[in-house]
């Protein structure tokens, strides 16, 4: 397709409204400044003729070979639905969710074990989204080579695509998009200087370091403000939340970035996991209800040990209930959590009731509270438009709630603090669906401030040199993360 009919597609999506200019959030929480939505397209049908007609000349002009096409749900699904109709292609849905009667299938659509399925999607940004569905063809059996997109936002999705072995082919680049708006005078100068600083600013993709040295340097630098400022920076801010600060100082001065999840069943052993592995750990995690002879004498020592060693004790209690409930499971009981627990977390599943039960309780102590964002197991439900409520209830509610269990950075705030379970020094999972990550993977990659290990420390022959290796594995990779090393 030549030039000059790009060109002119460019501005008949901005006439009708797909390219905005100001301050949206992204999929992963990020705020930018132009934000790309190919969803209106649906009420264009000559556009969206159009549109389908250039995705496939191009699959035409690279001579793809294909079996079948599946678009990324939902934008890009009518776009497939187009292509596929006008050229009599065989079509792919692939499911968002499985359906909970019938064949649970995740792909509906004839195919066999080893077609080649051509994925079409409408916008990328880091490339997840394609790679989710090439993640779900995969497991049917079917190959993914090539994906063709409308929109590259040129943030990594091309080069994070390639690193997983599928080529992108976009059609529309940001940078083309915004020299034809300027050259049109639909946008000005600086606006499009301040989209490309963006753009620049905000690569998604950090290769993956395999062994060292050898490693490809990151080929933007990521600047959002939480890779640059330091946990110490972070502790001083004005908007910060006393015990995020206290937390943010402990990690600073320990050089420790490093949570033990305490499972555990018996107090003898947690007390004496608190006490050796103390001078490790920024945070101590404890699920008191698997402790089958918890007593208040235990929380006692438990307090004085985490003041001996200066760390924090985080209770995962996981509340998910109306507010009066939670007020009452946090405060009372046999466990008394709010006496001796610092943090806390909950689900945001209730509604923002949640929080204001826990923070009936917790605030006038001056304890805290992380949101459950995401969860490291398979299948979660806590993703997409869930974990982006999550967020917002967190940043309504920042008086109390002072971060995240999540997988990666969720927002902008530096404020707030990112907290990552899953996580040993070797990806992979366990047989009830856990799934691991690694400490350079969730703190370099992600974004996240703090990793959570369990059974990568419990389970090792010995535990303090491995809490030892995984406060190093984490401490190095914050380091490299906000600049202070040259690794
Ligand atoms: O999504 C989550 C949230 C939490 S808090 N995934 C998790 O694994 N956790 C907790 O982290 C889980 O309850 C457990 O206590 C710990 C992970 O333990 P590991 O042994 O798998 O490292």
């Amino acid at each position: 397709m030549a030039d000059v009919s790009i060109d002119s597609l460019i501005l008949k999506l901005h006439d009708v409204n797909a390219v905005k200019f100001g301050e949206y959030k992204l999929k992963s929480g990020l705020l930018t400044p132009i934000y790309i939505d190919l969803r209106v397209l649906v009420s264009h049908p000559a556009l969206m003729n159009q549109v389908s007609s250039v995705i496939y000349q191009r699959a035409q002009e690279e001579n793809l070979q294909f079996n079948s096409v599946c678009g990324v749900p939902y934008t890009a699904l009518p776009l497939a639905t187009i292509i596929c109709s006008r050229h009599e292609l065989p079509m792919l849905i692939r499911r968002k969710e499985a359906k909970d009667y019938g064949t649970k299938k995740m792909v509906e659509g004839s195919f066999c074990e080893g077609d080649t399925c051509l994925i079409i999607e409408d916008t990328v940004t880091s490339g997840s989204s394609i790679l989710e569905t090439a993640e779900v063809l995969h497991k049917e059996g079917l190959k993914v080579t090539d994906a063709i997109v409308l929109m590259d936002r040129e943030q990594g999705g091309v080069d994070m695509l390639a690193s997983r072995g599928i080529r992108l082919l976009p059609i529309i680049s940001m940078f083309k998009l915004l020299d034809v708006l300027l050259a049109a005078e639909r946008i000005d100068a600086p606006t499009a200087q301040s989209v490309r600083k963006f753009i620049l600013d905000n690569n998604t993709f950090r290769p993956k370091k395999t062994n060292g040295s050898d490693a490809p340097a990151p080929k933007r630098p990521c600047v959002e403000p939480n890779r640059i400022l330091s946990y110490a920076d972070r502790a001083e801010l004005p908007k910060i939340h006393p015990l995020a600060s206290t937390l943010l100082k402990i990690m600073e001065e320990k050089e420790s970035n490093l949570c033990v999840s305490a499972d555990v069943t018996s107090s003898k052993e947690l007390l004496q996991l608190a006490e050796s592995l103390g001078p490790k750990i920024c945070m101590l995690k404890t699920h008191c209800d698997i402790l089958k002879d918890f007593t208040e004498e235990f929380s006692q020592k438990l307090q004085a040990v985490a003041e001996e060693h200066n760390f924090l004790i985080f209770e995962d209690r996981k509340f998910a209930d109306i507010g009066n409930t939670v007020k009452h499971q946090y405060e009372g009981g046999v466990f008394r959590i709010s006496s001796w627990s610092h943090i806390v977390n909950a689900h945001a599943v209730p509604g923002p009731g949640v929080v204001k039960g826990l923070s009936a309780v917790g605030k006038p102590l001056g304890r805290g509270c992380l949101l459950i964002a995401q969860m490291s197991s398979q299948g979660s439900l806590a993703t997409g438009e869930y974990t982006q409520a999550v967020v917002k209830m967190a940043e309504e509610n920042s008086d109390f709630v002072i971060g995240f269990i999540c997988a990666s950075k969720m927002t902008e705030k530096p404020e707030f603090l990112h907290m990552t379970p899953g996580v040993q020094i070797k990806a992979g999972g366990d047989l009830m669906g856990q799934q691991y990550t690694t400490p350079e993977d969730v703190i370099y990659n992600k974004g996240s401030d703090v990793i959570i290990v369990g059974r990568g420390i419990l389970e090792a022959s010995d535990r303090l040199e491995a809490a030892e290796s995984y406060r190093k594995s984490g401490w190095d990779a914050y380091k490299r993360r906000s600049g202070q090393s040259d690794q």
